[in-house]
């Protein structure tokens, strides 16, 4: 009985706790209660046989895994998982010089905002940039090799959630940070926030043809946390909106004495005049980059009044609108670039904060949408049919209303507690207007257990009709933040790694592969191939080499295998180590060959029928 009671008790405070933090009961009701037709026509939607392909990549946040999740929809299956600021044993990514070096030491990043690389608003499908929020680091991903190309350490910076995002033509990878800090990575007492800490957005250029990044200036801007934010296009372009809260400056429990007042702040960047100015000379060097304070810049710089607390603005397709959502207060805004340029030429301003003229949020405002029980809006995408579609973290579901007029079209739950939403090409110049993905919080029972740790979740809408239609959810590891949802046909994966002829260490021919000795260290040019390793083409055991303890050993391995899906592995038996080497790439991992005996190497990767003989030795003679 005391069993009963207890469990009774405890399901029923389980079920207390619902309610009080997701208020979502009743929604597995709904769900068990959807129609049969309505079912089959959601599988029906999902359903990618075999032999044909999804119609979208879909480009996911990894959060605190560092790394970049790839989906294919409307299957939702997982295709790829993109090594970006953590260790990956399984490509090696992290273990090799080249990506060892790249991350600079750091062993994992919290990964949030993916944003692919634009062409007149629009994805072009070349490039993925990437934020580590806990590290200051910016990332870029090829998305023809599937492959972080560049990593880029931000000085100045106190974590640059609000990123990344990209200006209409990449000129720009804008990053703004979370926390102020003092400048110059100074000392200064928390009792000195207002006056020495700053907060600072970099803006970073990025090299197509190198494929590297660049530190281009920084913007020094008040201690207001900066959240997510947007780039302004078309008639907008040149502006990047930004939302900012903690405009209490608070230092302790910001979860009370950041949410004091009843209003946050807009801030509108003019880059351009910016960009013009720091050419001009007019940027002091901090930490050896560029830093310009827009207050020393006429026009450069205006804050907005906003709904408190706010977590996202997002540009409208024709570039005339933002929409801002508070988390703090239910309803989403409408502003007009238009009426604040306006406002700007009339210096209708109301306030001064920090030096920066404060617009009237009346002659900028739009339009307030506020349905009625929806709470916790958080972000806004677009379809091509002039609708806005909003995330409601707390009431756990997806709004759908008219941009033009703030009429809501539908309401559908979400299976819980979405943050971002993803629309088909949502966040650019044309959105397709047929699926939204919501990258969910909380699953709790939508899947079979697997302990304490529960899968985050993303849930696929069709949103081609009137109303949406929950197609299915998916399990997902942690951290589902933003995405991005791309046309298949714009991504160009190639098949095999460019055969690069003039790199010193690659070996091409199985009977080029040579030991090249310069006193401790041991240069290996080798080979991988079906089904066998070539270390030394002159040694009677081609596949096996030795040191001397203490050697520093160069593995320089070519996969000379010019065929898809040829990739080979290798392992070194007790040394920690594994890397993998793709069709015409060549590979260069070093070590310390501190530990004496016989340690087998082998492919790890599955190429050949004749794969577990894809092996050799690794000897290393006693001191
Ligand atoms: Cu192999």
């Amino acid at each position: 009985m005391n069993k009963l009671l207890t469990a009774l008790l405890g399901l029923s405070s389980g079920l207390l706790v619902s309610v009080l933090f997701f208020s979502d009961v009743g929604r597995q009701n709904a769900r068990a209660s959807t129609p049969d037709g309505e079912l089959a026509s959601a599988a029906q939607k999902v359903y990618v046989p075999h032999g044909k392909k999804d119609e979208y990549y879909l480009f996911s946040s990894g959060g605190h895994s560092g790394q970049l999740f790839v989906y294919g929809v409307p299957s939702m299956r997982q295709i790829r998982i993109v090594p970006v600021f953590s260790q990956d044993a399984a490509t090696g990514y992290g273990f090799d010089d080249a990506s060892k070096k790249m991350m600079g030491g750091y062993t994992w990043g919290d990964f949030h905002h993916p944003a692919i690389s634009e062409t007149a608003g629009d994805y072009d499908g070349q490039f993925l940039f990437a934020n580590d929020v806990a590290n200051n680091r910016i990332a870029a991903v090829d998305l023809s090799l599937f492959h972080t190309t560049d990593i880029l350490k931000m000085p100045n910076m106190g974590g640059p959630h609000a990123a990344v995002f990209v200006t209409p033509n990449t000129e720009y990878i804008v990053a703004p940070t979370r926390f102020a800090r003092p400048l110059g990575d100074e000392y200064a007492p928390l009792d000195k926030y207002k006056e020495k800490y700053k907060g600072v957005v970099t803006m970073i250029q990025f090299d197509r043809a190198k494929k590297k990044l660049n530190l281009a200036y920084q913007i020094v801007l008040p201690p207001w946390s900066y959240d997510l934010s947007d780039a302004g296009k078309k008639m907008s372009d040149g502006w990047v909106v930004m939302t900012t809260y903690n405009t209490e400056f608070a230092t302790t429990n910001l979860e009370i004495n950041a949410s004091q007042k009843d209003r946050d702040y807009i801030v509108m960047v003019n880059w351009k005049k910016l960009e013009q100015e720091v050419a001009a000379g007019k940027a002091n060097t901090v930490n050896g980059v560029k830093m310009i304070d827009p207050r020393d810049v006429e026009g450069a710089i205006y804050a907005i009044p906003v709904a408190k607390s706010p977590h996202g603005v997002d540009v409208t397709p024709d570039g005339t609108r933002f929409v801002a959502s508070g988390k703090l207060a239910p309803l989403m805004t409408v502003f007009s670039f238009q009426k604040a340029f306006d406002a700007i030429a009339k210096k209708d301003f109301v306030a001064n904060e920090f030096g920066i003229p404060v617009l009237k949020y009346e002659s900028v405002m739009e339009r307030e949408v506020d349905p009625p029980g929806a709470l916790g809006p958080l972000h806004t995408q677009f379809d091509d049919r002039g609708n806005a579609f909003n995330t409601m973290f707390i009431s756990s579901e997806v709004v759908k209303w008219k941009l033009d007029t703030g009429e809501v079209i539908d309401r559908q739950p979400v299976f819980y507690s979405p943050g971002h939403a993803t629309a088909a090409e949502g966040d650019t110049a044309a959105p397709d207007g047929t699926y939204l993905i919501t990258g969910n919080k909380i699953a709790k029972d939508s899947f079979l257990g697997v302990g304490p740790s529960h899968p985050e979740s993303l849930d696929l809408f069709d949103i081609s009709g009137d109303k949406m239609q929950h197609l299915m959810s998916v399990p997902i590891p942690p951290e589902p933040h933003y995405s991005q949802m791309v046309k298949a046909d714009k991504i160009k994966p190639k098949l095999i790694y460019d055969k690069d002829e003039t790199r010193p260490d690659s070996v091409w021919k199985a009977d080029d592969a040579r030991i090249e000795r310069k006193g401790s260290e041991v240069h290996v040019y080798g080979v991988a191939m079906r089904s066998k390793f070539i270390f030394d083409a002159k040694a009677e055991r081609k596949d096996s080499f030795t040191v001397n303890q203490g050697d520093r050993v160069f593995l320089h391995i070519t996969n000379i295998d010019l065929d898809q899906d040829i990739t080979h592995g290798l392992e070194v038996m007790d040394y920690n180590l594994n890397f993998e080497i793709q069709p015409g790439q060549t590979s260069t991992l070093s070590f310390t060959a501190d530990k004496s005996g016989v340690f087998p190497i082998y492919c790890t990767n599955f190429c050949s029928a004749l794969h577990q003989e894809m092996s050799g030795h690794l000897l290393v003679q006693p001191k």
